[in-house]
């Protein structure tokens, strides 16, 4: 077992984002742990804005800071909002990493993704095939701005003896997720799909690209467990991916999704839609030697979800 060199206990620990599904994750997890969560709404913090990052950082003086805040979405909101997707990641991080070297914040730890790899990276991805070639052009400038984020946690490192690391998780779902048809990441846009498909008695469900991608999921209770765990025993400037081990091709997820919601019908791929990168299959061995594992398998993740998404839906007029 790894060795706890950062105790939570009696620590405040900001979780910045913590509306988000990753953020929303993270302050359940540490609800287990005796630590004071402290968070922000966006109305009292605006992470766009230096001034008030710092000022706010240094009247909550938190001893541990999660950057779960970001700008996220699935491929087609990433590849036609690319200005937002880069502009926000970036001014959230700086102010963040900044603000909390500042304040002589403990430890911080930075989230990235798994996009942050080249397109055709060798499988399964080690953290050393960092900028070793071109990036996938539907999330580049999402993945740039990420790359920065790792950078600058390590120049903190160097040059400030900050205590910052950084963990890449891969494609992440769970409760608290976006299922905008539009905006959302896969697993959400399936379950809605195969949801109102199944409810409107449709024959079909299409859905984008080929259906041969292949991607990796992780409930993101298990990221939030990997989150806590490298807070409290990591501390190196290597970034460190954090993921399930186990990918599988779209096409074979919209079936294991419809079997979880129960439509019955067919799946029809359009392939008119991106399919983005072919595979990112992150490698977990760093992770594993550090003593984490996850825990929840993707057909009983999926399951759960869906029940959470059922709960959120508007009952029937009384
Ligand atoms: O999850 P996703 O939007 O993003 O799409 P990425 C994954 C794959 O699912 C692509 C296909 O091949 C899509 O074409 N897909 C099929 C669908 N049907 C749908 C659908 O209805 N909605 C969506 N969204 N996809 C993201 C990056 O890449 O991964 C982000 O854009 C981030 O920056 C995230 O890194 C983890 O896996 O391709």
């Amino acid at each position: 077992m790894a060795e706890v060199v950062f105790p939570l206990s009696g620590r405040r620990v900001f979780v910045a984002g913590h509306r988000g599904m990753v953020g929303s994750a993270l302050v359940r997890r540490l609800e287990r742990e005796d630590c004071l969560i402290i968070t922000a709404s966006r109305a009292d913090l605006d992470l766009l804005r230096q001034a008030e990052v710092e000022r706010w950082m240094a009247e909550a003086r938190p001893d541990l800071v999660f950057i779960a805040a970001a700008r996220v979405g699935g491929i087609l909101a990433n590849a036609t909002r690319p200005a937002d997707f880069l502009y926000e990641n970036l001014m959230i991080e700086a102010n963040l990493v900044h603000a909390a070297h500042l304040a002589g914040v403990a430890k911080t730890v930075f989230l990235g993704s798994s996009c942050i790899y080249p397109r055709l990276a060798p499988q399964p991805i080690t953290e050393t095939a960092l900028l070793t070639g071109p990036l996938e052009q539907t999330n580049e400038a999402y993945a740039i701005a990420k790359i920065a984020g790792i950078k600058l946690g390590e120049a903190y490192r160097q040059q400030h003896g900050m205590d910052v690391i950084s963990a890449m998780p891969t494609n992440l779902y769970g409760p608290g997720d976006n299922f905008d048809p539009e905006t959302s990441h896969v697993l959400p846009a399936l379950i809605r799909k195969a949801h109102e498909a199944k409810l409107g008695g449709a024959s079909e469900m299409v859905i984008w690209g080929t259906g041969t991608p292949l991607r990796e999921f992780l409930h993101v209770d298990d990221a939030a467990d990997a989150l806590v765990h490298l807070a409290k025993i990591y501390s190196a400037p290597e970034h460190v991916n954090v993921g399930s081990g186990t990918d599988l091709p779209i096409l074979d997820l919209a079936h294991l999704v419809a079997r979880a919601v129960g439509f019955e019908g067919k799946i029809r791929t359009d392939p008119s839609k991106p399919d983005g990168t072919p595979r990112k299959l992150m490698s977990g061995e760093r992770l594993r030697e550090l003593g984490w594992a996850p825990r929840i398998g993707l057909e009983e993740g999926v399951r759960s979800v869906y029940e959470w998404f059922l709960r959120q839906q508007p009952g029937p007029e009384a």
